[in-house]
């Protein structure tokens, strides 16, 4: 059975309390049952970690090395300003998709710049939460057809 892990990055423990126009109104631990049970309906383990801090989500992407499959990865703000996030990725040498909730290249030019993108096998953005499903079908997909 795959094992995936969900991470998400800073501010998204706060979603569907602020800014629900922009993020939605579903709350982050009910994204995380979602996926957890999306995962069983496609017969992968799913685990998930959220923390505000760079280092702890560097932290993350290396444990997962050796104990997961694959990786959906909302990193927030950081995907547009973090190489070390980027190197890390590259280090774990685990496929990963990049997730976000916001069509970030319909948003302010800042946020058109991922410096995930270039080391993911793809990403996925403007779907809202439901966008967190396509990405675990899209690992679970490239899972398979690595196999
Ligand atoms: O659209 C996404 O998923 C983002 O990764 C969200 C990040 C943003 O910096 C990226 O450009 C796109 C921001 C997450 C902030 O989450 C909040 C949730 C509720 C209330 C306030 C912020």
């Amino acid at each position: 059975m795959s094992s995936l892990l969900v991470v998400n990055g800073p501010n998204l423990n706060l979603l569907g309390q602020r800014q629900p126009q922009v993020y939605g109104r579903t709350t982050l631990a009910e994204i995380e049952q979602n996926c957890i049970a999306h995962g069983q309906r496609l017969g992968c383990e799913v685990q998930c970690f959220q923390s505000n801090h760079e280092g702890a989500l560097i932290d993350a992407l290396h444990g997962a090395r050796g104990v997961h499959d694959g990786i959906v990865l909302n990193a927030g703000a950081y995907t547009h300003s973090s190489i070390a996030l980027m190197d890390a990725i590259v280090s774990v040498e685990l496929p990963v998709v990049e997730l976000h909730l916001s069509n970030i290249h319909a948003r302010e030019s800042f946020r058109h710049k991922s410096y995930i993108a270039p080391v993911a096998v793809g990403q996925i953005c403007g779907f809202g939460a439901h966008g967190y499903i396509l990405a675990l079908d899209a690992l679970k997909a490239h899972l398979d057809g690595a196999k």
